[in-house]
């Protein structure tokens, strides 16, 4: 198979196992040549510490981007996490525009919000640029409640299939391509992922465990763009992606001392075994 090089533009948390230093070892052990481009430097995530330190990059981005572009450099894909600012969604539009080869994929993790609530750092305005992004991309990766974020849907902790399929009509509605819904259980002790292009929906449930643990959606997000970039399709990545999740937070659950993440390398070798490798 080619080899395949993809940029991954999200924060650095140097402390916190999410954002880049999930990306970059998930897409490496999936076979990719992974190309970064750090939002900020973070010197842990913003979920459970305190006093964390930032410094923004976006002033950066502009050069890189065109240093990549004198030298002739393209990405067969181009995968968004958490990004700093509002200007930096301009940047990473311009970067989707200008840096993929033909066919090249948009893939979105529209990383802003969970359990209802958006992150500490982002706002309305962060919500809207978001929405320009998302309904630009080729795929996108909400949970529920980032879709509610992108629709204007009202958060709910507990629905149906009616609400999900409203949730799903509404972002097809706003331009969303394929859309990959996270967290979706409609029994007790499952969740599960849907897999939905326009009116085309299919389900993948599985076990749900009962401690939530912080940086799983980036696992989630990078096992699957790993799994697509091998040639896999949306609904057997999303799947794949979904197993290889519940197996790091398996490993993780039993040690109260590892609440920041989930220790995703242990499961690695599971991983790669997954994608046939
Ligand atoms: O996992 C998402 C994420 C990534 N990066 C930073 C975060 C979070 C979630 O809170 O704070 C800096």
């Amino acid at each position: 198979m080619q080899y395949k090089k993809i940029l991954t533009i999200q924060d650095i948390s140097c402390v916190g196992q999410c954002s880049l230093t999930v990306a970059l070892p998930i897409l490496s052990a999936a076979g990719m040549e992974t190309c970064i481009l750090p939002s900020a430097v973070l010197s842990t995530h913003t979920a459970g510490f305190t006093g964390f330190t930032v410094r923004d990059l976006t002033d950066d981005i502009p050069g890189i981007a065109a240093h990549w572009k004198k030298e002739g450099i393209g990405f067969e894909a181009v995968y968004t996490g958490y990004l700093g600012s509002t200007q930096q969604i301009e940047y990473v539009k311009s970067i989707m525009e200008t840096l993929l080869v033909p066919g090249g994929l948009k893939i979105v993790d529209p990383a802003m919000a969970d359990n209802g609530k958006l992150y500490p750092a982002f706002d309305a305005e962060y919500v809207e640029a978001m929405k320009t992004l998302a309904f630009t991309a080729d795929i996108i990766l909400p949970n529920i409640t980032e879709a509610c974020f992108l629709t204007g849907v009202e958060y709910r902790e507990s629905y149906d299939e009616k609400y999900i399929n409203t949730l799903l009509d509404r972002l097809a509605e706003s331009g969303a391509g394929t859309v990959v819904l996270t967290g979706v259980g409609y029994r007790d002790g499952k969740t599960g992922v849907v897999v939905a292009k326009g009116s085309d929906r299919s389900y993948y449930e599985h076990k749900k465990i009962a401690k939530g643990c912080h940086g799983t959606g980036d696992v989630y997000a990078s096992a699957f763009v790993g799994a697509l970039m091998n040639g896999m399709s949306a609904y057997d990545s999303a799947k794949l992606a979904a197993d290889y999740t519940v197996r790091t937070i398996e490993v993780t659950q039993d040690d109260p001392t590892h609440w920041y993440g989930v220790k995703f390398e242990a499961v690695l070798p599971e991983f790669i075994r997954m994608l046939g490798k």
